[in-house]
C-alpha cells in the first residue's frame, strides 16, 4: 500500500468511529497516524523537486506583512493606499498574478508589505498557484487576512486553508517540552493538569512519532491535536488582523449586524476611498511589536532623535546586524542604560536581550 490509500484507509476508520469517552484514545492515535504520514507524503513530494516554495521576493525592511484573501476583496489598493506602491487593480479577478512589494515607513520603522495573489478554497491542496501564495505568509511577521464585506464568512476559508499547510493563525506554539532519552520510557511531569486528553494518549502519540523514551513537562493543558501538530513539526505560527474592506457600499445598520457576525476583532476600511487606513498602519504597528534603541557612540552624545528599530527580544547581536555588515566580528561589549540593565552603563554580551529606550553603546575590538 501507497501512503495516499494509507491515509485513505485510516481516514475512512476514523469516519467509521463514533465519537465517544470510549474511543477518544483510539481517535487520537489514528489522527496522528495520519498526520504523521501526511508529513511524510509532502518530505517525499519536495524531494521530487516540486515547488511549494515562495516566489523568492528579498525580505528588506524592519518587517514582513502580507495580505491573504480572496480575489478582488481590495489587497491591491490597500497596499497601494499604504504604500504608495502601484500594484495592478482591477474589476476581474485574478489580476495580481505575483507577488508585489511595498514600504510602508510608520514611525520611524520600515514595515515591507506583500500584495499576493488572492487565493481561493482549496489553495493548499495545490489550487492556482495557491500554495505557494500561502507558503510566503510562513516567514511574514504578520498576516493581513483581507475580506469583502459582503463575504466576512470567508475568514474561515483563509485561516483553513492557512492551518492546512501548517501556518497557525493566532495561535501560540504548545508550550510543553520534550527531552528524547535513550532509555528509561516515557516519564511525563504534569506542572500543570492535563484535562484535555490522558496520559496514556499523549504516551501513545509519541509512540507513534517513534518517540518511546523520554522526558516531558506539561505547562500547559494542550489538547491531543496540539500536541500532534507539535511532534509532526514544521508548524508555523502567524499572527494575523482581519480587515474587512469596501465599507463604502454598506451603511451603519449592516456594518453594525456585520459586528455579530465575525468572532475575530476586525478593522473595517474602505481601501478605495481612503476610510480608516491610519487605523491599520496603527494595528500593524502595534502587532509587530517594535522596540527603539537609542545609540550612544563611544564618547559622544546619546541620538535621541533618531532611534534605531527593532523587533521586541533583540539582542545586541541583531542590532549589531542592522547597524553594519561587518559589525559582529568587530564586537567586543556593549554599555546599556535602561530597562534591560540592573545598573546605567552596564556592561553586557551579544547575547543581551533589549528593551525599549535602551540606551546603547558599542565597544568595538581595536
Ligand atoms: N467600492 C469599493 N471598491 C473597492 C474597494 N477597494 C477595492 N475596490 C475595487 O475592487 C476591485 C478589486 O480590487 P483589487 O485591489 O484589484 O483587488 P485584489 O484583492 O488585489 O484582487 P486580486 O489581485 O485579483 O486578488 C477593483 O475594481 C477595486 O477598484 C473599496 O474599498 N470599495
Ligand atoms: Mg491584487
Amino acid at each position: 500500500m501507497g501512503i495516499p490509500e494509507k491515509i485513505k484507509a485510516i481516514q475512512e476508520e476514523v469516519t467509521k468511529t463514533k465519537v465517544n469517552k470510549a474511543t477518544e484514545h483510539h481517535l487520537g492515535l489514528l489522527r496522528a497516524k495520519i498526520a504523521k504520514l501526511k508529513k511524510e507524503q509532502e518530505e517525499k513530494k519536495s524531494k521530487k523537486g516540486a515547488k511549494v516554495d515562495s516566489f523568492g521576493v528579498k525580505r528588506s525592511g524592519d518587517a514582513t506583512v502580507v495580505f491573504i484573501g480572496l480575489p478582488s476583496v481590495g489587497k491591491s489598493t490597500l497596499l497601494n493606499q499604504l504604500t504608495g506602491a502601484r500594484s495592478t487593480v482591477g474589476a476581474f479577478q485574478f489580476t495580481t498574478v505575483t507577488v508585489v512589494p511595498g514600504m510602508m515607513e510608520y514611525r520611524g520603522a520600515k514595515i515591507q508589505l506583500l500584495d499576493l495573489p488572492g487565493i481561493i478554497k482549496g489553495a493548499s491542496t495545490g489550487k492556482g498557484l495557491g500554495k505557494r501564495i500561502l507558503s510566503v505568509a510562513r516567514n511574514a511577521d504578520l498576516v493581513l487576512l483581507m475580506l469583502d464585506v459582503f463575504q466576512p464568512y470567508h475568514e474561515d476559508v483563509l485561516v483553513n486553508e492557512l492551518g492546512n499547510i501548517g501556518i497557525k493563525i493566532n495561535q501560540k506554539a504548545p508550550n510543553i517540552i520534550i527531552e528524547k532519552t535513550t532509555t528509561g520510557g516515557i516519564a511525563i511531569a504534569q506542572q500543570v493538569k492535563l484535562t484535555k486528553m490522558t496520559e496514556n494518549l499523549l504516551k501513545g502519540i509519541l509512540r507513534v512519532y517513534g518517540i518511546n523514551n523520554a522526558r516531558v513537562v506539561i505547562r500547559e493543558d494542550l489538547t491531543s491535536d496540539q500536541l500532534i501538530d507539535y511532534v509532526s513539526g514544521n508548524k508555523s505560527y502567524a499572527k494575523a488582523i482581519t480587515i474587512i474592506n469596501k465599507i463604502d457600499l454598506v451603511d451603519k445598520k449592516f456594518l453594525k449586524q456585520l459586528k455579530s457576525k465575525i468572532k475575530s476583532d476586525f478593522i473595517e476600511v474602505s481601501a478605495d476611498s481612503g476610510i480608516n487606513i491610519d487605523v491599520v498602519k496603527d494595528k500593524i504597528y502595534d502587532n509587530l511589536r517594535f522596540i527603539r534603541i537609542y545609540m550612544r557612540p563611544k564618547g559622544r552624545e546619546t541620538d535621541y532623535k533618531e532611534p534605531l528599530i527593532a523587533r521586541k527580544d533583540s539582542t545586541i547581536g541583531e542590532i549589531c546586524d542592522k547597524l553594519h555588515r561587518r559589525m559582529k566580528n568587530e564586537f567586543r561589549y556593549a554599555l546599556i542604560w535602561g530597562n534591560s540593565v540592573k545598573f546605567g552603563g552596564q556592561r553586557v554580551g551579544i547575547n543581551h536581550v533589549l528593551q525599549d529606550e535602551d540606551v546603547v553603546t558599542i565597544i568595538k575590538s581595536r
